[in-house]
C-alpha cells in the first residue's frame, strides 16, 4: 500500500511540529510549503537528517512552489499570522482571511480531492471561508480546535484533583474563542463526575463550584495565556499534536469520536455553520456528528458560542471574503 502524501500549507511554528510528527509516526510523505523563500526547504531538510536517529522512511519535501502540493490526500492549513499578547483571535481576522482565499484557491486548483484540517485562527471563520472558496463538500473540511480545548480542559481537572490525566475525559464544545463551552456535567474520572470529587475533596458544594468555575475558565483563557508568556508566538505543540490525532484518525479510518469543527446542519439547532462539536473522524473525513442532549444552560452557552461565531462570519463577508 503505498503511503499517503500529507500537505502542510505554512511552514512556521505549527508547521515545522507537524512535519515532525508526521515523519516520528510515518503518516506519510510530506510536502511542507511556505511563501518564505527556502525556509521550508531548511525545515524538512534538517527533518530529514534525523532518518536514521528517528528511524523513518517517509519523503519529505520543502517548496515554495504549489505544484509540489498536487494530489495530497491530506492538507493542513497552518498558513496565517499568530496572536501577539493582547490580541483576541479575532483581530487576526482581516490579514488571515486573505491569506487563506489564497491557500484554499490553490488547493482547490492543486488537491481538489484532499481532506483539510485547518488550525489557521480565527479559526471557525478560516474553516467557513476555505469551503466557501473551495466548494469542497463539507465532510472534507474539519478545523482543528476541540481537541486542544479539551486536552487543556482535561489537564487542569488532572492538576487539581492530582490524577492521571490518562483518567480524564473533557469536552468542549463551541467556537474557538473566549466563549467556547467547556461541558462541566460530563467531565469524568473514568467515569465517576468530577464534580462529585471535588465536592469530596473540598467537602464543600459552592468550593467545588468555584474550583470547577476557574478550571472553566483557565480553559477559555488557556491560548492568551501561552501568548503572553511567550510574548512572540501562540501555542505550537499542543495543537499540532492535536491536528496529528486528527490526522491518524484520518489515515488509519479510526472513526475516533473528537471535538473538531465541523459543518453542522440542524445538529445542536445549528444549521450552516462549522462549530466545535463531537463528531467521528474517519477515512472520509466528518463522517458523522455526534449530538447528545444538552440542558437548558448548556444550550444557552452554546448558542451564545454560535452568535459569536455567526458575526465573525457576518464581519468577514462584510470584508468582502
Ligand atoms: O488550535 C488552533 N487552531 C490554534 C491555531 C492554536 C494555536 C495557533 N493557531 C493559529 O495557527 C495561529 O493563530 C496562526 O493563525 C496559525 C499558525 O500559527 P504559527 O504559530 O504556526 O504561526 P507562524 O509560526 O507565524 O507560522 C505561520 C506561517 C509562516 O511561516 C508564514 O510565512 C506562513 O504561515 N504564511 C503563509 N503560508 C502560505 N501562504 C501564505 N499566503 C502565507 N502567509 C503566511
Amino acid at each position: 500500500m503505498s503511503r499517503k502524501k500529507i500537505a502542510i500549507i505554512g511552514g512556521g511554528q505549527i508547521g515545522g511540529v507537524l512535519t515532525q510528527l508526521i515523519a516520528q509516526k510515518q503518516l506519510g510523505d510530506v510536502v511542507l510549503f511556505d511563501i518564505v523563500q527556502d525556509m521550508p526547504q531548511g525545515k524538512t531538510l534538517d527533518i530529514a537528517e534525523a532518518a536514521r536517529v528517528d528511524l523513518f522512511d517517509v519523503n519529505i519535501k520543502g517548496t515554495n512552489d504549489y505544484q509540489d502540493i498536487s494530489g495530497a490526500d491530506i492538507i493542513i492549513i497552518t498558513a496565517g499570522l499568530p496572536r501577539k499578547p493582547g490580541m483576541s483571535r479575532d483581530d487576526l481576522l482581516t490579514t488571515n482571511a486573505q491569506i487563506m482565499k489564497t491557500v484554499a484557491e490553490n488547493i482547490k486548483k492543486f488537491a481538489p480531492n484532499s481532506i483539510a484540517i485547518i488550525i489557521s485562527n480565527p479559526l471557525d471563520a478560516m474553516v467557513t471561508l476555505f469551503t466557501k472558496v473551495t466548494g469542497f463538500p463539507t465532510n472534507r473540511v474539519v478545523g482543528q480546535a476541540g481537541i486542544l480545548d479539551s486536552s487543556r480542559f482535561a489537564t487542569f481537572i488532572a492538576w487539581e484533583l492530582g490524577v492521571s490525566v490518562k483518567d480524564i475525559n473533557a469536552l468542549v464544545l463551541g467556537g474557538h474563542g473566549d466563549t467556547m463551552v467547556p461541558i462541566v456535567r460530563y467531565a469524568n474520572v473514568n467515569g465517576i463526575p468530577v464534580m462529585e470529587l471535588l465536592e469530596k475533596k473540598y467537602n464543600d458544594k459552592t468550593k467545588a463550584k468555584e474550583v470547577m468555575t476557574a478550571l472553566v475558565e483557565r480553559t477559555k483563557q488557556a491560548g492568551g495565556e501561552v501568548v503572553k508568556l511567550l510574548k512572540t508566538g501562540s501555542a505550537f505543540y499542543s495543537p499540532s499534536s492535536s491536528a496529528i490525532a486528527m490526522t491518524e484518525a484520518i489515515i488509519y479510518d479510526e472513526k475516533r469520536v473528537l471535538p473538531v469543527c465541523a459543518y453542522l446542519n440542524g445538529e445542536y439547532g445549528v444549521k450552516g455553520y462549522f462549530v466545535g462539536v463531537p463528531a467521528v473522524l474517519g477515512a472520509n473525513g466528518v463522517e458523522k456528528i455526534i449530538e447528545f442532549a444538552l440542558n437548558e444552560e448548556e444550550q444557552s452557552l452554546l448558542n451564545n458560542s454560535v452568535n459569536a461565531v455567526k458575526s465573525l462570519v457576518v464581519d468577514m463577508e462584510r470584508l468582502g471574503f
